[in-house]
């Protein structure tokens, strides 16, 4: 990054020097977030994002794409490599853009789609109803979880079977568990229905051999850039061989909902960043690291039981783990994530299942281990980490949030403005600090 010297005095510089500064010495545990190499950060700000390329490799609407058109190719032969599929879109810009071009591409107004309830630990995009595209211009079914906190199987089917959905889209942002994705294509194939797999959170975790691959089952599988498979943000698109053969049209009509349904000109120097984590993921070194992701799971998740914290579902399978703060009262995992920021831990408070208090103010912490991984920390640090939070819930508990509205934001505001001196979380956070800076960003 360039200092911020005489020359160049914007302040826009100046935060983003803090910015780096703020995530160096803190540990981040947002599941969803990750750290991506030297060479990916330095194609996102080269002469690639001067240039307008809509429409597709060798089919453009503008001139001068030569290098551009085999940037592209190459980012999509890497990837049709590396996942083994015959055809890969690469231009959504992100990851509710690229879900709304597979469900724009399947269904027409008002067909019948089926996804994991927010709630649950689906995405917006997969037909949370009323407030989202995929809710508002389709019929959204959404399916949820048994006791255990796993997918109901069975209630995916009778849904199915009752509903006929075209699309069922098997996807989580907040589950910690292995999605079963043989089911979910013996479902679809019940019902004739179209099956997208949404991997944002785990393609690192599926390129590395640490979770199952929805390649053989799904007919599309989706997926973010920059989660664990460490890239930037941006988004992919993949059409199976088993989708080609219940669609033959399909890689052509996903491409027309990117382009020129929702989208207008690529971001080039997003498709070539792509290209080069598609390179990054394909070496031995990524199977380490993906192995490694899955045991700091499982020796935080440990940990945190150790520590007499209780887990959705009790553990984890692959890199995320959700905390359930219910025992401290409904809402206290929004005190959690503020008091955790303070002391040099950010995570994100998330809703449990049967969440008692609701989506904005919910009792659960959702964190993982992508980010922490990349920086190189190991099971020792986890244990650290786990203390660490456990520290923070003990220091804060007993605090409870009010329920009324008012009450409660003026409860929040006070709380928020009363932990930032706080002497117990500064402690935390100067030890956070110590470690955290044993770990540099940007080494790999
Ligand atoms: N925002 C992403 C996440 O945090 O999981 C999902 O889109």
């Amino acid at each position: 990054m360039k200092k911020n010297t005489n020359k160049n005095k914007d302040l826009i510089f100046n935060l983003i020097q803090k910015e780096e500064q703020r995530q160096k010495e803190m540990i981040g545990l947002i599941p969803s977030e990750n750290q991506s190499s030297d060479d990916v950060r330095s194609v996102l700000s080269s002469c690639l994002s001067s240039k307008y390329a809509e429409g597709y490799p060798k089919r453009r609407y503008y001139e001068g794409n030569q290098m551009i058109d085999e940037i592209e190719i190459e980012a999509q032969e890497r990837l049709k490599k590396l996942f083994d599929v015959p055809y890969v879109n690469v231009q959504p810009y992100s990851g509710s853009p690229a879900n709304s071009a597979v469900e724009f591409a399947l269904l027409e107004e008002g067909d019948t789609m089926m996804g994991l309830a927010l709630s649950s630990g689906g995405h917006l995009t997969h037909g949370h109803p009323k407030v989202t595209f995929s809710g508002r211009y389709f019929n959204p079914v959404q399916y949820g979880l048994d006791k255990n906190a796993r997918i109901d199987y069975e209630e995916v089917r009778q849904l199915a079977l009752k509903h006929k959905p075209k699309l069922i889209v098997a996807g989580t942002t907040a589950y910690p568990f292995t999605l079963d994705f043989k089911k979910f294509a013996e479902i679809a194939d019940e019902v004739g229905a179209y099956l997208l797999a949404d991997i944002s959170h785990i393609t690192g975790l599926v390129v590395a051999g640490e979770h199952p691959s929805p390649v053989p089952y799904a007919h599309v599988v989706m997926s973010t850039t920059h989660k664990t498979f460490r890239g930037p943000r941006g988004a992919m698109i993949l059409v199976t061989q088993r989708g080609l053969e219940k669609d033959a049209d399909l890689a052509d009509k996903i491409d027309k909902a990117v382009f020129p349904a929702l989208q207008g000109g690529p971001h080039n120097e997003t498709t070539a960043a792509i290209a080069i984590a598609a390179g990054e993921a394909m070496k031995p070194e990524f199977k380490a690291y993906g192995k490694q992701i899955r045991k700091n799971a499982d020796a935080l998740a440990a940990a945190l039981q150790q520590e007499g914290l209780k887990l959705v579902g009790d553990g984890t399978e692959n890199h995320l783990i959700l905390i359930d703060l219910t025992t401290f009262g409904d809402g206290f995992g929004t005190q959690v994530a503020f008091a955790m920021d303070v002391a040099g831990i950010y995570a994100n408070r998330n809703t449990i299942p049967n969440e008692p208090c609701s989506p904005f103010y919910p009792s659960g912490i959702r964190i993982g281990t992508p980010l922490v991984t990349t920086r190189g920390m190991k099971e020792a640090e986890m244990t650290k980490i786990a203390q660490w939070i456990a520290r923070v819930v003990d220091h804060i508990k007993g605090e409870q949030l009010p329920a009324e509205k008012t009450a409660r934001r003026l409860f929040l505001k006070e709380f928020k403005k009363r932990i930032v001196k706080d002497e117990v979380l500064l402690k935390i956070r100067a030890e956070v600090k110590e470690v955290a800076s044993k770990f540099p960003l940007f080494t790999w």
